[in-house]
């Protein structure tokens, strides 16, 4: 027996911080929304993936009453320290930018602290669904369908789709219209995770001739490091000897510092491209986070471009609830990719000054060094940094 279709304002494709946010925005305004998401909450909650919060995306935690575990387990850092040339040096943001810190709270923690949070407030959100399929988006009356996790079929009958289904979406397929814009990078990052004390109170991007790495944290016990390594490898390729060795190269200093090892219990390489979508609307549809763009991981960006798409988004649908005017909505791309751009080219740019890239000679090679060196040595290059980094208030 088919299910009774549901009826809602906002049906929102995808559980991942874009989606989650924009439901928990849209509850703030009084705007009701269902939420229908093809992964089982545990694996939602235990995905490793981003780690570095904005400061405003912090400051926005709190503002929705989310923020307490954050405050707790979080860490907060003054700055990073940029490594090269075998020296260190610490950028300090929060004298760079007036007081605006580097938050480390994992993505899959936020993430755990909305669902709960989403859950308690009474919101629904149908995990584990397949067949997710959006219609009529160009109608007032828009529909997504979908078999829920007992194979009994769905519908969700709504004014807007927010499609929030990630990279590997299907969302963008509908925007007609679009040109998507894309930049591939010649190399990949090795991610691992380690059982170990932290061997740094701040996080450690450092540029070496044999390649990138960067030193994170995840907790007092487990650490979080990346290497470069080439795009296609393949994490079974770097037996735990071979990563040792390239991190310590990569990260040693003349100083003495040392990297504590520990126990590396996951490893995966992470793929680098920049893309951009032009149209993020069509009809009664709306993309929000990676389904609409990419940044590679060196900005830290991904995850908070993914919230402020939620932030203008809900700020649009909040308009077209109070004066039925479609007029702010209708602003919503142009809105969303000035920020985007600037987070594209701030990412391209970190990546760009980090990485050694094969299809570079010693001349672009010295060209980097010389943009880190004007960079710690120069306060004008490195508050621009900084306040990339910390992120660009919303508009
Ligand atoms: P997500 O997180 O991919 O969520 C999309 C959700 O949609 C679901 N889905 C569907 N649901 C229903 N129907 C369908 N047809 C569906 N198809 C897919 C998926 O299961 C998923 O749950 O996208 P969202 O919300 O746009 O969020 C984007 C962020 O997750 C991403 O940009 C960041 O993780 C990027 N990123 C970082 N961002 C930061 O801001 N700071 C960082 O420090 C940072 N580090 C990183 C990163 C990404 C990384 N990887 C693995 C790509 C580090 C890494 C290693
Ligand atoms: C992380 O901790 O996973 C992390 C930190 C900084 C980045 C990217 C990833 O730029």
């Amino acid at each position: 027996m088919p299910t009774e279709p549901h009826r809602t304002q906002v049906a929102i494709v995808g559980a991942g911080p874009a989606g989650l946010f924009l439901a928990h925005l849209l509850h703030r305004h009084g705007i009701e929304s269902v939420i229908v998401e093809t992964r089982s909450r545990e694996e939602v909650e235990g995905t490793i993936r981003a780690g570095v919060l904005e400061q405003w995306t912090v400051d926005l935690m709190h503002d929705l009453g989310l923020g307490e575990r954050m405050a707790r387990e979080a860490h907060f850092h003054r700055g990073i320290t940029l490594r090269f040339a075998g020296e260190s040096h610490h950028l300090d943001f929060e004298a760079l930018t007036g007081g605006k810190r580097v938050t480390v709270y994992p993505q899959h923690e936020v993430l755990k602290d909305l669902i709960a949070a989403r859950l308690a407030d009474g919101g629904t959100i149908h995990f584990g669904v397949r067949d997710v399929e959006m219609h009529d988006l160009g109608s007032d009356r828009p529909r997504v369908t979908y078999t829920d996790g007992d194979g009994e079929p769905g519908e969700l009958r709504c004014d807007f789709v927010a499609g929030c289904d990630g990279s590997q979406g299907s969302a963008r397929g509908h925007i007609e219209g679009r040109t998507e814009v894309q930049h591939l990078y010649p190399f990949g990052w090795l991610g691992i995770l380690v059982e170990a004390p932290p061997s740094h109170h701040e996080l450690i991007y450092a540029r070496h001739e044999r390649g990138f790495a960067l030193l994170s944290t995840r907790s007092p016990e487990i650490q979080r490091l990346y290497l470069q390594c080439g795009p296609t490898d393949r994490a079974a390729d770097y037996p735990d000897a071979l990563i040792w060795s390239e991190l310590h190269r990569r990260l040693e200093t003349v100083d003495g510092w040392t990297l504590t090892e520990g126990r590396i219990f996951q490893k995966g390489v992470i793929g680098m491209r920049s893309f951009v979508c032009d149209r993020m609307q069509h009809g009664r549809l709306f993309l929000a986070g990676d389904a609409a763009h990419i940044v590679p991981p060196t900005g830290a960006k991904g995850l908070n471009l993914a919230v402020a798409d939620a932030v203008y988004l809900s700020r649009g649908l909040e308009c077209f609830y109070r004066t039925r005017s479609l007029e702010e909505l209708g602003r919503y791309t142009e809105t969303c990719l000035r920020r985007i751009w600037r987070a594209e080219r701030f990412s391209w740019y970190m990546t760009n000054l980090l990485h050694t890239n094969p299809a570079e000679g010693p001349f672009e090679h010295r060209i980097r060094l010389a943009d880190l060196d004007y960079v710690v040595h120069s306060p004008a290059a490195a508050t621009a940094l900084a306040e990339n980094y910390v992120g660009l208030p919303l508009d």
